[in-house]
């Protein structure tokens, strides 16, 4: 039998992380950002669903980035109603990127109330203490991520705004992290029986390779029986972001391990975050499962790269 191309490779010790390693009772931890700290530590930026049904995020650190976490005793960062009323029913789904120039890290989350979820964004050195920059997109938008550096003089953002028209992804430029203008559109949702029809969004932050922005993205296919989280791979040119090279035609990676089919939502891979191994090429890829835990899948970079310059189509006239 023919089979498809396998570009990630699930951990054998997946589930990473579940409801039962925390310290504290909560529903399902899932969608998780990640990066690298100064030390080679991997630290996990968690979302954790209490029983009220409202999210927050909590820090898992480990060395190996696989096992031996260390979970905060209480939540890292909790919705802070007071002075940020757009925070009311939580805070969720968070992608990190370290902004060199400033030495810090950006978390952009998703903030949610009665207004719809939109984007927020937060600065930190050390996961401990964080700078509230407050709502930056306003509902409904979410799945969104800064990139590490300005592309010419201005910072760049990108999310996923949702419109009558459907959920597709846009980028958007700001001199200061604060104020966003200069909106594109850079991704659309396709249509009809497609595997990514009508709803897509960024999952991980891009990643910066040779050949141009590696986005890893998910699309939601609606079907009677529920909807299915798939991922898919697009390039964009490195200097102009807004500019999409190459976009896959099938996706690349989808729920197939009994801990990805079963859960509070079924069916759902969802990766908010990444980490590069030292050796410059292997991705370590954090995603949710079925809503209900965090696991992990490696692929080669330079392969995925190679693949969406092989069997991506060039640009979507079809979309048209
Ligand atoms: C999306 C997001 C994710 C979630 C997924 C599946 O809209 O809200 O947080 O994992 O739905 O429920």
């Amino acid at each position: 039998m023919q089979t498809h191309e396998q570009l990630f490779e699930r951990s054998r010790h997946n589930p990473l992380l579940s409801a039962a390693d925390w310290p504290y009772a909560v529903n399902t931890v899932f969608n998780a950002a990640a990066t690298l700290l100064a030390d080679g530590t991997t630290l996990l930026l968690c979302r954790v669903e209490d029983r009220r049904g409202h999210s927050h995020l909590c820090a898992a650190r480990s060395k190996s980035g696989v096992d031996g976490w260390e979970i905060d005793p209480q939540p890292t960062f909790a919705p802070d109603i007071d002075n940020h009323p757009e925070e009311l029913w939580g805070v969720e789904d968070a992608r990190i990127t370290f902004l060199p120039d400033l030495k810090k890290y950006a978390v952009v989350y998703t903030a949610y109330s009665r207004g719809g979820p939109c984007v927020s964004l937060a600065l930190t050195e050390d996961f401990h203490v964080f700078e509230r920059l407050g709502s930056v997109m306003p509902p409904e938008d979410k799945d969104a991520a800064l990139l590490p550096h300005r592309i010419g003089e201005n910072w760049a953002m990108v999310h996923r705004p949702m419109t009558a028209l459907g959920a597709h992804v846009w980028l958007s430029y700001s001199p200061d992290l604060r104020h966003w203008g200069s909106h594109r559109m850079i991704l659309q949702a396709r249509r009809g029986a497609w595997w990514d029809a009508n709803k897509i969004g960024m999952s991980p932050p891009l990643i910066e390779t040779p050949q141009g922005w590696l986005m890893i993205y998910h699309g939601v296919r609606e079907t009677p029986a529920g909807c299915l989280y798939r991922l898919g791979l697009a390039l964009f040119d490195l200097h102009a972001p807004e500019k999409c090279l190459r976009r896959s035609a099938t996706w690349v990676f989808g729920p197939e391990a009994p801990y990805e089919r079963e859960g509070d939502v079924g069916n759902v891979v969802f990766p908010c975050g990444y980490t590069v191994a030292p050796d410059g090429d292997t991705l370590n890829l954090y995603y949710g499962a079925a809503d209900t835990c965090i696991c992990l899948a490696t692929a080669s970079l330079k392969a995925l790269v190679d693949w969406v310059q092989q069997h991506g189509e060039p640009s979507a006239p079809h979309l048209a």
